[in-house]
This record gives structure tokens, sequence and C-alpha cells, in this order.
């Protein structure tokens, strides 16, 4: 078997956003062209050291590395303002809230644009908010690639160490494909790359069909 390429080594911008339970956008983003890597966490409060348990007041939110070449910052936008698990208008918890965490002024600035034009879609008014990124708490191994994590015996053989659970492009694509997110290109040019044994690339294809039309899911 050859090596799987975990990691893709070029430059990358970060995006950062609270948008529900983190598993089901982990999923997403990771099945999203131009995404490198992904990782979840906690992130937006004033304590320190928050965990699932005791996440105290932060935000579940999936930090992003993307390749500002494939995709653009808008696009990654149109992917949050699309998949929230509870709407935007929907008042609830601070542990789910509707949030933009930007890097830099650029993401600032282009993060308020769309937020003005998401709003005249809706006649209520939006809780997003959209602030500077903050110290980010990475969440429990449990948590990181959770839908890939339901198939440990697929995990055996990407052999995923905590670390790469939060750093290689393989798990990341892999736990969005499991779960049905993506296109079927995608997963086809990908799944030639990975230098998975060919049962596990029919393992994966097998349940990229199966949940295909379940949409997102916490
Ligand atoms: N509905 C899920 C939420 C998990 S999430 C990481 C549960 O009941 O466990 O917040």
């Amino acid at each position: 078997m050859s090596a799987i390429p975990h990691q893709i080594i070029i430059p990358f911008d970060k995006a950062t956003f609270g948008m529900g339970c983190f598993w089901a956008n982990d999923a997403l983003f990771g099945a999203t062209p131009g995404v490198l890597r992904t990782r979840v966490g906690y992130s937006g409060g004033n304590t320190v050291k928050p965990t699932y348990k005791n996440i105290m007041d932060h935000t579940e939110v999936i930090e992003i590395h993307y390749d500002p070449n494939a995709i653009s910052y808008e696009q990654l936008l149109e992917l949050f303002w699309d998949n929230h698990e509870y709407g935007l208008t929907t008042k609830i918890k601070r542990q789910y809230a509707s949030l933009i965490q930007y890097h830099n002024n650029e993401q600032k600035s282009i993060a308020e644009e769309s937020l003005k034009k998401e709003r005249i879609k809706h006649k209520e008014e939006l809780r997003t908010e959209i602030k500077p990124a903050a110290i980010f708490y990475p969440a429990e191994d449990y948590h990181q690639k959770y839908r890939l994590q339901q198939h440990p015996e697929l995990c055996k053989v990407l052999m995923l160490t905590p670390q790469l659970l939060q750093e290689s492009h393989v798990a990341a694509r892999l736990n969005g494909y499991i779960a049905g997110l993506g296109t079927e290109e995608m997963l086809n040019t990908d799944l030639a790359s990975f230098g998975l044994p060919d049962n596990y690339v029919q393992y994966v294809k097998k349940f990229y069909m199966s949940n295909k039309s379940t949409g997102l899911f916490c």
C-alpha cells in the first residue's frame, strides 16, 4: 500500500465558523474542494480550557484551512449561511451560536458585506455575530472527524493518531464522503489517489451512496 497522503503542505488561509453542532459542518467542509484540513473546537468565550462537558461561554466552532487559490472566502461563507443547524434567526444557546470569526481585515469586510446581503433574504433579525478570531481550544479527540470515527476499522487502516485527526487532509475528506457529502467526481478522484486498499475504497463508496440523500445531520 502506498503512503496515505495525510499532509498537504501549501500556503493556506484560515476560516472559523460556528454553525451549530460541529460534527455536521466538519463533514460538510471536509468534502469541499479547496479545503485542506478541518478541526473542531471551542472558541469565543472568556473562560479558559472549555471542554465539551463544560463549554461555559464558548461556542462549538470549526476551523478550516483552505487554499485561497482554489476556494474563496466568499464561497466558504455561502456554505456558512446555507448550513446552520438551527437556522439564522432562532434564539439558541451560546454553544450553538451562529458565529464568524475573521482572521484579517479583508475577511472582516467580506463577512460584513455578506451579512448585509443575507439580511435581505430574511424577515427576522439574523443572530449571526462577526468577531475577531480568538483562542481556539481543540475539542476532545472523539469529536474530531466524528463521522469517520464511527468506522474504526477504516481509521485503523488510515493509521489515524490524535494529531492526524486534526491535521489530515485524507481524514477531512473521508469524514465528509462517509457521510454522503461532496460530489461523486471528487470522491472518485480522491479515492484513486489516497492509496486505500481496494476493499476500503468500495467500503467508502458504499457509505457515500447510502448517505448521499440524508443531508447534514447531527
Ligand atoms: N445532538 C448531538 C450534539 C453533539 S454536538 C457535538 C448530541 O446530542 O450528542 O454538540
